[in-house]
């Protein structure tokens, strides 16, 4: 029994942030394929061996196919590429095997279709009566190293599928070293091999060349036929030959025991297990790079804001008196007490107590748009976000989103932005003083006077929003001390205007962070898309 990593990892979709997702994803096609075609061979036991022809191109597979079987199938040529899908010759009693959990699709025909060239997409399943080849099934394939990549990739299909590989080459093309790859990867995947040499016509020549096949193979005690180079139809020696090379293969094929089966299903079943895991490793190192990245994108973006705020020209005093400063002084103007203190002097004079009446009714209206900002600095501070980004998030699938549908948040864009934030705070600061006005008995009012005053000292120190209370404090200490003290009133009234400066400060604060948020989530949604889906361990499957 051998258990095997969990297999769910081959249903998971990953589009791949790792260099080559491509090879990545063939790699998982190709592993379900090698799980269907595992579990298709254990469940059919009456199967016939499957013997696959594999080699270069023109060294003649076609030719041999059609002298093992007997009968005139599949076409040969000196045409390249002649053979463009696989050929199995299959007695009519197994064809229906074909059709239940075979992984690849198939079309059946009858053996009076020929010659016959194969089909790149699907495998042609030949129908014979001919009782005597029953087992093995043969099947003729593309070349190896077509030119035609869509042949060459079916090649390999067929390589999967194969229980016994029969690796055909040519006194001519035996050095050819595309197609020696074949025999690298039957004995990296434990496949059965046996090679025939093709066309020969020099047999000293054939002695050095199974040395040399046989190194490269790493297979010792691998089968070795030649064939000779046949010079007219029915040529004795030719006919000998392939006679005993299907001799052979009807022997390995009926063995009782079926071991060239059972060493199939073994080293499928290794090879599968060897290549979940590698599939999981390279899965981990998904997770790895996308958590990479994430960090990547945050970090820049918390580098950005930092910046941001660096920036000399978001807090200096001609920055706040354009943009900062007409608002207070707006809301400050609304509120101004001190209007009514002053017209008070005037009016105590003529009619005591008016000032409350007038003060009482008084209807805050909702605060006009900012002016025009100069935002150079939150869009210096995005452009080098953006450009960290680019520079340093370097997965090719990642890239070519950036290309196809820019995230990049751009000037109008990101004034929009700031103007939408801009009208929130407003709203807010509004409620705040409406709050505040509000919240003070009006036996007391007369105490706002005095946080008139301190307002107007905060707006006399735009420092207050950049840095502290200072000249609220000052104001405290100094000449506004006597009108402070009348009582809890004040001081209610001075720490509310604190707590308001100070989420003021706050709040214009995230307005312009959001700006560089908004670009980090654009990115993030991007990551999104590609994130590998997590994995959740389910049951092993036990394959053996
Ligand atoms: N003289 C000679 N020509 C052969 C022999 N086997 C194949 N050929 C020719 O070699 C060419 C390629 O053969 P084909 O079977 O199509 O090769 P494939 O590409 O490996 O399937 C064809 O023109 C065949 O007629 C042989 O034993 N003797
Ligand atoms: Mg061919």
């Amino acid at each position: 029994m051998i258990s095997h990593p969990p297999t769910h990892i081959l249903d998971m979709k990953i589009k791949g942030l790792s260099t080559d997702p491509v090879l990545f994803r063939d790699q998982v096609n190709q592993t379900r394929q090698h799980l269907q075609l595992f579990k298709w061979k254990q469940r059919h036991t009456r199967l016939p061996n499957i013997v696959v022809l594999l080699g270069g191109t023109g060294t003649g597979k076609s030719t041999l196919f059609n002298a093992l079987i007997e009968n005139n199938i599949s076409a040969e040529s000196v045409k390249r590429p002649t053979t463009g899908g696989g050929i199995a010759y299959v007695h009519s009693d197994d064809i229906a095997l074909f059709s239940e959990g075979f992984p690849f699709a198939t079309e059946i025909l009858s053996s009076d279709h020929k010659p016959l060239s194969g089909h790149s997409q699907k495998l042609t399943l030949i129908s014979h009566e001919n009782s005597s080849l029953l087992s093995p099934i043969f099947v003729d394939s593309p070349d190896v190293d077509s030119l035609c990549l869509e042949n060459k990739y079916h090649a390999q299909k067929l390589f999967l599928l194969a229980d016994l590989i029969l690796f055909v080459t040519s006194c001519e093309k035996y050095a050819d070293q595309e197609p020696l790859e074949i025999l690298k990867q039957a004995k990296k995947e434990g496949k059965q091999l046996l090679i025939v040499l093709n066309k020969n016509d020099d047999d000293l020549l054939s002695k050095s060349i199974y040395d040399q096949l046989i190194t490269i193979s790493g297979t010792p005690d691998v089968h070795f036929f030649t064939i000779p180079r046949r010079k007219k139809p029915n040529e004795p020696d030719y006919m000998e030959s392939i006679f005993h090379l299907r001799k052979h293969l009807l022997e390995i094929s009926n063995n009782p025991k079926n071991i060239l089966r059972k060493q199939e299903i073994l080293s499928l079943s290794h090879s599968f297990k060897k290549s979940v895991t590698d599939i999981q490793i390279k899965l981990d190192n998904e997770i790895a790079v996308y958590k990479k990245i994430e960090q990547l994108l945050f970090d820049a973006a918390q580098t950005s804001k930092e910046m941001l705020l660096e920036s000399p020209a978001i807090f200096n005093r001609s920055y706040f008196d354009s943009c900062i400063k007409p608002h207070i002084k707006d809301v400050y103007s609304r509120h101004d007490l001190l209007a009514p203190v002053r017209q008070w002097v005037v009016e105590t004079l003529k009619k005591p107590f008016y000032l409350f009446s007038k003060t009482e009714n008084k209807q805050p209206k909702t605060l006009p748009l900012p002016p025009e900002m100069d935002l150079t600095p939150v869009l210096t501070a995005l452009g080098e976000y953006q450009y960290y980004v680019k520079k340093h998030v370097n997965t090719a699938l990642f890239l070519k989103y950036l290309q196809e549908q820019p995230p990049e948040l751009d000037a109008k864009t990101v004034n929009q932005l700031f103007q939408e934030k801009m009208i929130a705070i407003n709203r807010w600061l509004t409620e705040q003083f409406e709050k505040l006005n509000k919240g003070i008995p009006v036996q007391k009012r007369f105490g706002i006077h005095a946080l008139s005053l301190i307002w107007g000292a905060a707006i006399i120190g735009l420092e207050t929003i950049s840095g502290g209370l200072s000249p609220i404090e000052l104001a405290l200490d100094s000449i506004l001390a006597p009108y402070l003290t009348a009582g809890a009133t004040e001081l209610f009234v001075v720490n509310e205007l604190k707590n308001i400066v100070h989420h003021l400060r706050n709040q214009y604060i995230k307005a312009l962070h959001s700006i560089i948020e908004h670009q980090h989530q654009e990115y993030t949604k991007i990551l999104e898309v590609l994130k590998p889906e997590s994995i959740q361990p389910r049951n092993g499957l036990v394959l053996m």
